[in-house]
């Protein structure tokens, strides 16, 4: 057995069974160890190490374990940079394995003489350099547990001469006794102190508008949250990440909230005078109550983020199901359900405004066309990831969750391209469901490359893409926020639909809002045949009509400076702009 054969064999006991990458001569000993075991460890194969780190963190957010990426030295490990803070700052368990030059050349300028522990260090919970054949399973242990644990991203780096090294006996160091770590991997009950529960309740009981924030962390607290909501006579505003942690036909949620959510979760905040915040760390503080206006309980799993938005009155430290299940119990149902009442009257308005928006006849087509005909369209287990851009917008509005479906972007990164990749990692981990990427045509360019990687996989993935030919977030905050006109944000048209064919996959182009229903339906066809597609929307902007609307604004409100405009705009009042803002985001890209 050599080194790498140590690695791969801890990383069976850690119950990974697949692994994201692309080799490179710095880390092919590992590859000949993944080669020989390759029935039980698949290895997915990427045309860009960023794509391999996004599946490792998608993998990680759809299945709840752990995800695992692999590049070389210097280059391949550089290329996994953005894939890992995106697991970071939205909490997935990611383990990246790397390799470095010769271990006795190490920090001699030889070529792809990249540090990576060094480069690594503040994206990692766990980052350890190997430093022979009999490090490995002690640090692959732990490497592991920790990502797992603390809910990151973990990182082990072997010099490419290390990892053939063959274990032999008289090579460890007297204290290093064999096999002394384990690969058992354990929670703890996860329930806050019983005090804080009854303090909590009493602030809970004692309010008259409560309303519930609901974020990643619970995702899987559906029923609880519900039986919350009923008890408290709270709306559920759902924070990004937590989209499906409610489903949108729900008599409780309010749907979204931020910049891109809903009128009804923007009044809920501004009106509640408790909050309830559940799994979540939404970093839109503007869009929370102002300090002052309403008591707080959080609910949060990492007692560090206790407090971190908003001066919570109590925090209980615990998982959102299971506390939710203590403190249930400790809830007098309210009998006044006028504020519960009001938020679900705005959202009957909310959900006529979005179908309006989604079923207009109108060329140029409507990107809230294709969103509204899209999740008319997804079957009950869909697992849909986003982009950041305004697609974002569209499907945090138009694209209503149903029990059972997943979906999700990168959250706190932000970052554009993960929405292919994500999907692709969905189809690995679920052949059997529907995995939709629902993405625009700037995100999806950077890494489409890797749409080929689906096409050598077989697996039938589908691709939204919105074409506006431009980076339509950026154009319309330049224009709106900063009250300039658009610079650097038009992008070269790319035939998408062409591209798929390319690559062997299938592509159409759907230009007609009467049209896009049917060609949606020819990517999602009732009982989902297992066929490779990629749709391709085009989406024109009209540029002029949207800098004129800007321009409007500012002058609606008083500002001739962009950075003023957008102070008032975050900082002292999200509504007026939010609401202003909405009729242009229909009219926009
Ligand atoms: C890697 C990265 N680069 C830049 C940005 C800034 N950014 C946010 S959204 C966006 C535009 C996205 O364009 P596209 O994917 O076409 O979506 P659209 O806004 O047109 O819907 C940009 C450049 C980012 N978030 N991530
Ligand atoms: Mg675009």
């Amino acid at each position: 057995m050599n080194a790498s054969d140590v690695l791969v064999e801890s990383l069976l006991d850690w119950g990974v069974e697949v692994i994201f990458g692309l080799p490179g001569d710095g880390i092919n000993g590992v590859m000949e160890a993944l080669r020989q075991q390759q029935d039980k460890i698949r290895f997915i194969q990427v045309r860009h190490e960023e794509a391999a780190a996004f599946m490792a963190c998608g993998y990680a957010k759809f299945t709840g374990k752990l995800g695992v990426c692999l590049a070389t030295s210097g280059p391949g490990g550089i290329h996994l940079l953005n894939g890992l803070y995106d697991a970071k700052l939205d909490h997935q368990p990611v383990l990246a394995i790397t390799g470095l030059q010769f271990h006795d050349l190490i920090g001699t300028y030889t070529q792809q003489d990249v540090a990576l522990d060094k480069l690594f260090m503040d994206v990692c919970v766990y980052n350890e350099r190997v430093m022979g054949p009999t490090h490995v399973e002690n640090v692959t242990d732990l490497a592991c547990r920790t990502a797992l644990s603390y809910r990151g991203v973990s990182h082990i780096t072997i010099p490419v001469d290390f990892q053939e090294q063959e274990v032999k006996s008289g090579q460890r160091s007297k204290r290093n006794v064999v096999h002394h770590s384990s690969d058992v991997s354990a929670r703890s009950a996860r329930l806050p102190d019983g005090a804080d529960l009854e303090r909590a309740a009493d602030i809970l009981n004692a309010g008259k508008k409560v309303a519930i924030l609901a974020g990643r962390g619970a995702l899987d607290a559906t029923d609880e949250l519900e039986k919350a909501a009923e008890m408290l006579g709270a709306p559920i505003i759902k924070a990004l990440l937590g989209k499906a942690a409610v489903p949108d036909d729900s008599p409780y949620t309010t749907g979204a909230i931020g910049l891109l959510g809903t009128r009804p979760s923007q009044e809920a905040m501004e009106d509640c005078d408790t909050l309830l915040i559940v799994g979540s760390s939404f970093p839109y503080i503007e869009f929370m109550p102002r300090p002052g206006q309403a008591k707080g309980v959080q609910i949060e799993l990492d007692p560090q983020r206790i407090g971190l938005r908003f001066p919570f009155d109590v925090g209980l430290v615990g998982d959102s199901r299971n506390t939710l299940r203590e403190l249930i119990p400790l809830l007098r149902r309210k009998q006044d359900r006028s504020f519960l009442q009001a938020a679900q009257a705005g959202m009957k308005d909310w959900w006529k405004v979005m179908e309006q928006r989604g079923t207009r006849r109108d060329k140029p087509m409507k990107p809230q066309v294709v969103a509204w005909e899209l999740g008319k369209r997804l079957s009950d287990d869909a697992i849909v990831s986003c982009d950041s851009g305004t697609i974002a917008t569209w499907w945090a509005r138009q694209v209503p969750v149903k029990r059972g479906q997943m979906h999700t972007l990168s959250g706190t990164q932000a970052t554009m391209a993960p929405g292919l990749p994500y999907t692709i990692a969905a189809q690995v981990a679920y052949p059997q469901r529907q995995c939709v990427a629902f993405v625009g045509d700037g995100g999806f360019s950077m890494l489409m490359a890797d749409f080929v990687t689906a096409v050598k996989y077989k697996l039938p993935i589908k691709v939204v893409i919105i074409k506006n030919n431009t980076l339509g977030q950026i154009k319309w905050e330049q224009m709106v926020f900063l009250g300039n006109p658009e610079f650097g944000v038009d992008l070269h048209p790319i035939d998408f639909a062409e591209f798929a064919h390319a690559c062997g996959g299938i592509g159409f182009t759907a230009e007609d809002p009467n049209d896009c229903g049917r060609l949606l339906m020819r990517c999602f066809p009732p009982r989902c045949a297992p066929l490779l597609d990629i749709l391709v929307c085009h989406i024109h902007n009209d540029a002029g009509s949207l800098f004129q609307r800007s321009k409007d604004l500012r002058g609606q409100y008083g500002s001739p400076c962009g950075s003023e405009y957008a102070t008032h705009a975050f900082h002292r009042s999200p509504r007026p702009l939010w609401s202003n803002l909405e009729p242009l985001t229909s009219e926009g890209g």
